[in-house]
């Protein structure tokens, strides 16, 4: 199970590796709107490297940020039409794969990068027929009942190409994956001498009742949703806005509205509890939560972030 990241003080970094996805990250200008993808796979895919040369230019001119296309299983994996895959195949090797299997894709790779476009990939459609349990009339249309563990090893073979790890964030995987395997941080019980203020998280939005008061506080959330839960809070530099705040989970700048880490807690599942004890001062705060399941997005940017006042 995919976990939030460890400790506070690892709050920023997590964000940073969110946005950062990298250095080779295109970042997006300060004050813009949200991030512009374009999927397209037939004009990213199966052009000829002048005409995608000259889709890639004309895209990043027009201000797309990003392209996303389709790793399609049944066109990379090998015997797509057979009863079962070749003898012996590892599905989870790139390697193992037909010759020039992931060309395509690779060439996109390189072309976004010397671009600076973002590249998402998706792990898709169609399946191959030896990975479906009821195979349909088009052999190349196969989609009923895939096992899920073949389409489990066909990500993993996307996910280790090496190659595309900077340009890949969001969906498949790179090193930002395995700081997810950190430990969460540890349980709190709520302090007895501090003011407690009740926190409510549902799929996906925080609710907080009644005043923050700047003392000892102990902030018990109820998990009321179907997906683990937690809440991690930042002090926010005075004067900010819940405005500025949400404008600056779009453009990547939260980092830069922060005055402190303030604390995190555990994760809690459907239905229980978790607590952050913490002395606050009067000001602006943050409260967010990084977990990521079930789709790798980390609930802060599905609305799972809120500004509150303490005074
Ligand atoms: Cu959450």
């Amino acid at each position: 199970m995919r976990r939030g990241p460890g400790r506070a003080l690892v709050l920023l970094a997590a964000l940073a590796l969110w946005w950062g996805c990298g250095d080779d990250q295109p970042a997006p200008p300060a004050g813009a709107g949200p991030l512009t993808v374009v999927q397209d796979d037939a004009e990213l895919l199966h052009r000829s490297d002048a005409q995608m040369a000259g889709v890639l230019d004309d895209l990043r001119a027009a201000g797309v940020d990003w392209v996303r296309v389709t790793a399609g299983w049944s066109v990379i994996a090998p015997a797509p039409e057979g009863n079962r895959p070749p003898a012996g195949f590892d599905a989870t090797d790139p390697g193992a794969y037909p010759r020039g299997a992931w060309d395509r894709l690779d060439r996109l790779a390189r072309m976004t990068r010397e671009r600076e476009l973002g590249l998402s990939i998706d792990i898709a459609f169609w399946a191959p027929r030896w990975a479906v349990a009821e195979p349909v009339a088009e052999p190349d249309r196969q989609r009923t009942v895939p096992d899920p563990r073949h389409f489990a090893d066909f990500a993993e073979a996307v996910e280790r190409i090496e190659t595309w790890e900077a340009e890949n964030c969001p969906g498949a995987g790179g090193d930002e994956e395995e700081e997810e395997e950190e430990e969460q941080a540890a349980p709190q019980t709520p302090d007895p001498d501090a003011t407690r203020v009740a926190v409510t998280a549902t799929d996906f939005q925080f609710a907080i009742e009644g005043d923050v008061p700047a003392e000892k506080v102990a902030f018990v959330m109820t998990n009321e949703g179907q997906v683990p839960h937690h809440m991690a809070i930042l002090k926010l530099k005075e004067g900010t806005t819940a405005e500025q705040a949400d404008r600056s989970f779009q453009d990547a700048t939260v980092p830069e509205l922060v005055e402190k880490e303030v604390g995190q807690s555990s994760n809690a599942a459907p239905g229980e509890d978790a607590v952050i004890n913490a002395e606050l001062e009067p000001g602006p705060y943050l409260m967010f939560c990084f977990v990521d399941e079930p789709d790798g997005v980390p609930h802060a940017f599905k609305g799972m972030r809120t500004v509150f006042e303490v005074s």
